[in-house]
């Protein structure tokens, strides 16, 4: 891995991220469109940022670039950095970001990005236009083309070729409207239609289209009572007719007003990305990129995708185990908090603070390596004991953590016992009484 690291530095790549649920701590990403490019999975998000006086609209979407990023096992996520930005696109109207949710598509050797902003001219008329960058490679360099599609005008491009190699551009502006696109990927080849049969009432936007067994699933999200849930609909054909079929995922328990998302298959498993407000719970126009899988049912509608904190992969064990991310926790005593309210970018920790509270988290990877101790981060203003069991709150205890009393965070060793390889769920668990905290765990 260290190796690995130094590799992806000498490249120039900067970032590497280890990820649960917000996929990326770095910065504020929304809007997920995930692309399976080769071996790796590449996301390319909308990119929020705050509003300051002179740039952006307070209190609205700000948004004046993009980054890509990219991972090859879902856990390990790559920052590769800004892709394009609104102030050196021809025709977007300067400083008016409003860079909002792109999508990419493979086509004949490059890189397709499309994506919708304001433009400068003012004849184009009002709202967004959907414009064009092309790479040779998916992290870029992308260029930008001089104007944007002719006869787009709408938010959410999202970009489908079927498997007759004819492309499809679906975007939103109150329907959802398609046409085909001409091989050059830069020029409509249809007139737009509105696709119908869709809901009437609420707004829909974020079209996604994906193929499946013969099936094309018209995925979207919809306000059907008052913030955003994701819906599908089901044709055979990529401009319809669709039939309204489901729900993939309700409304954000957090009350995020958005949601908005794309589906891959990756390794012959099917997998939602979606977003939510995790690094920004007052302000629901600052948000982040999630990841969990999903399931289809035999008769190929899809199975609700709960929202999950762990979300998806093996976490290796010799890496930070933020067990913030639970898969499960105990209904009393444990609970997560940011590290550090002044700057939620640092994540989260676990406060336990009744015996026997725990938090289990699941698939940690220890491979065929002997591990002989695990570390916590922690502190305890109490004194107290932390047990890692394996399996769940029950099982076998593998370590007991001795944190001594104090405020400051320190790293806390422990002799660890003998574990089979392979993967394993773990559960901390606070034994006998106190207050422990918990940034992470890691073994060695
Ligand atoms: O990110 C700005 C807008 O919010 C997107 O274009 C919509 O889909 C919604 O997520």
């Amino acid at each position: 891995m260290q190796r690995h690291f130094l590799l992806l530095l000498a490249l120039g790549i900067t970032t590497i991220l280890f990820a649960q649920n917000p996929l990326i701590l770095s910065q504020y990403t929304a809007d997920p469109s995930a692309r399976v490019f080769g071996d790796r999975v590449y996301v390319y998000p909308s990119h929020d940022i705050l509003a300051t006086p002179g740039h952006g609209r307070a209190g609205w979407f700000c948004m004046e670039d993009y980054h890509v990023f990219s991972s090859a096992n879902l856990t390990e996520w790559t920052d590769h950095g800004m892709i394009v930005t609104q102030n050196k696109v021809p025709w977007v109207k300067p400083d008016s970001y409003s860079m909002w949710a792109p999508d990419c598509m493979y086509r004949n050797g490059k890189y397709y990005f499309y994506f919708p902003s304001t433009p400068k001219d003012s004849t184009m008329g009002r709202g967004f236009a959907i414009g064009v960058a092309i790479a040779d490679k998916p992290t870029g360099p992308f260029v930008p083309q001089s104007l944007p599609i002719k006869g787009v005008h709408g938010i959410d491009p999202n970009v489908f070729i079927d498997k007759d190699g004819q492309a499809y551009l679906y975007w939103s502006q109150g329907n959802i409207y398609a046409a085909k696109l001409k091989e050059n990927g830069l020029e409509l080849a249809s007139e737009p239609t509105v696709l119908a049969n869709l809901p009437t009432q609420g707004l829909k936007e974020g079209p996604y289209l994906f193929e499946r067994n013969g099936l094309y699933y018209l995925t979207f999200p919809h306000v059907e009572n008052k913030t955003e849930r994701l819906e599908y609909s089901i044709g055979n054909n990529p401009l319809g007719p669709f039939k309204m079929t489901g729900v993939i995922m309700d409304e954000s328990a957090s009350g995020c007003w958005t949601n908005h998302h794309s589906v891959i298959r990756f390794k012959d498993q099917w997998y939602l990305f979606y977003h939510n407000d995790d690094l920004s719970p007052n302000f629901d126009k600052s948000r982040s990129i999630r990841l969990d899988s999903l399931f289809f049912n035999t008769d190929g509608t899809i199975r609700k995708v709960v929202q999950t904190l762990r979300g998806v992969g093996i976490t290796n064990a010799a890496k930070p185990i933020q067990l913030d991310r639970y898969s499960n926790i105990s209904d009393k005593g444990a609970t997560v908090a940011f590290l550090d309210t002044a700057d939620r970018f640092k994540g989260w920790k676990t406060i336990f603070e009744a015996p026997g509270a725990w938090v289990q988290y699941n698939s940690v990877g220890f491979g065929k390596k002997a591990y002989r101790s695990v570390i916590a981060k922690a502190r305890s203003a109490t004194g107290g004991t932390i047990q890692i069991r394996d399996k769940d709150a029950n099982g076998p205890v593998l370590a007991e953590i001795k944190l001594p009393k104090g405020e400051e965070w320190n790293e806390q060793k422990a002799a660890v016992a003998k574990l089979s390889a392979g993967t394993h769920n773990l559960c901390a668990v606070l034994k006998g009484g106190g207050r422990a905290e918990i940034d992470w765990i890691s073994f060695q």
